[in-house]
């Protein structure tokens, strides 16, 4: 594309809804509410400003069995990389948090995969964008998945700061939200990074994590985490850390439960496809566990299709469910 034909976003669009005062990308994270995303901010693409930590933090094999991390470490760096050509990126946060108690799995995983119920929203929104534009723009939802540091990339768009306990944490809303990103070919104009850290002297998440794995503010090695050990890791729960698994039967929030941004501003989810499924609510550990060591595959499938819980597989639920009931 030459020069002249570098048009904004901002300039392109013409609409018969076009309102003078109101500029696209308000118009956009507008939409982005109306899609029931909680929070909404755009950033340019580029270097990502903690690359080295995450070099860093690869180097010392804190990363475990997670072989998807060093792998993708090259494109992780520059937010360009994943699709080349495209400048600018709708960060998105959706609420998954509430006040009911925490329980033997964790708030993330109780009700739909969050992957579809945040693409289907982030290619609703992508398709909004180009009948405003009437014509194609090249773009990409990104969740979780793909080769981008999407904490980096969330703060840089505004959302939140990097807690103590490395998750993102905003002002109004706590920590327990996902983070989605769209990636487009168009140039948006950014918002301001957030820039503030409102940790202060708290350290409720470093001493309240039962096995210590936050070996420094803002720093988890992941071979010591609940969540990685009950999600991630393939093989045994090593035998020192299986009691500090406590009733733990899929994922952790210890140390987003103590968090006083979520005593103070966790609200119950509004998603629908959120709410538990029946096949973990109100159950306690024990219940739960018994039912997934009688499991076979046919029933792991029925029950767990459309749970993010199907990412352990039944050999690794079954192993999650005998360290609970050890501990019981
Ligand atoms: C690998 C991974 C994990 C691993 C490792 C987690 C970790 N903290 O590194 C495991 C399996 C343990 C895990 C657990 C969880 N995860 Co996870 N995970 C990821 C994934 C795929 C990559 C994260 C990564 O790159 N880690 C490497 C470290 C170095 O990066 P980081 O933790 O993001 O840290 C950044 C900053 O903290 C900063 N940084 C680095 N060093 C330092 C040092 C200081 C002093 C400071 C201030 C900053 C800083 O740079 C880093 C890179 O940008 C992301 C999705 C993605 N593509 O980004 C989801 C993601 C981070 N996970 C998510 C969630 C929800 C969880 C759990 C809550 C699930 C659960 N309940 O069990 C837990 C939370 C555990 C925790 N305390 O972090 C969300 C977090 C949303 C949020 N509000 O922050 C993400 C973004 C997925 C999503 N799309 O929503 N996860
Ligand atoms: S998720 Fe659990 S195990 Fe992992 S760092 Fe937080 S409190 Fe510790
Ligand atoms: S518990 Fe305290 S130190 Fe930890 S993330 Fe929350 S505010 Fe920060």
């Amino acid at each position: 594309m030459g020069a002249d034909e570098h048009v904004t976003a901002a300039a392109e669009r013409r609409t018969p809804t076009d309102d003078r005062h109101t500029s696209f990308e308000e118009l956009i994270k507008a939409q982005a509410f109306g899609l029931g995303f909680d929070l909404a901010g755009i950033a340019a693409l580029g270097p990502a400003e903690t690359a080295d930590a995450f070099a860093e933090w690869l180097s010392r094999g804190y990363a475990g069995d997670m072989d998807y991390l060093p792998r993708g470490a090259v494109k992780r760096r520059d937010t360009r990389t994943p699709l080349p050509g495209a400048s600018s990126a709708i960060v998105v946060a959706l609420n998954y948090g509430g006040t009911a108690p925490s329980g033997p799995v964790a708030r993330y995983a109780r009700g739909d995969d969050y992957h579809e119920v945040m693409w289907d929203k982030l290619d609703a929104l992508h398709r909004w964008i180009e009948v405003q534009l009437s014509r194609a723009v090249r773009g990409k939802a990104y969740v979780d998945t793909g080769p981008i540091l999407e904490r980096d990339l969330a703060r840089k768009a505004g959302l939140g700061w990097f807690g103590k306990n490395t998750n993102l944490i905003n002002p109004e809303l706590g920590s327990f939200f996902f983070i989605g990103s769209l990636l487009l070919d168009l140039d948006l104009e950014p918002d301001a990074p957030f820039a503030t850290d409102h940790c202060g002297t708290c350290t409720r998440c470093l001493e309240a994590c039962p096995t210590q794995a936050l070996v420094a503010p803002g720093v988890l090695d992941a071979t010591r985490c609940i969540s990685y050990l009950t999600i991630e890791a393939r093989g045994e729960i090593p035998l020192e850390l299986r009691e500090s698994v406590g009733s733990l039967l899929y994922g952790c929030d210890i140390c987003q439960d103590v968090c006083p941004w979520n005593l103070k501003f966790s609200r119950e989810a509004t998603e629908p496809r959120f709410a538990p499924h029946d096949t973990i609510a109100g159950k306690d550990a024990h219940t739960l566990a018994r039912e997934i060591l009688a499991m076979d595959d046919e029933g792991f499938r029925a029950a767990f299709r459309k749970s993010p819980m199907k990412r352990a597989k039944l050999k690794g639920l079954k192993r999650n469910a005998a360290v609970v009931l050890e501990n019981d």
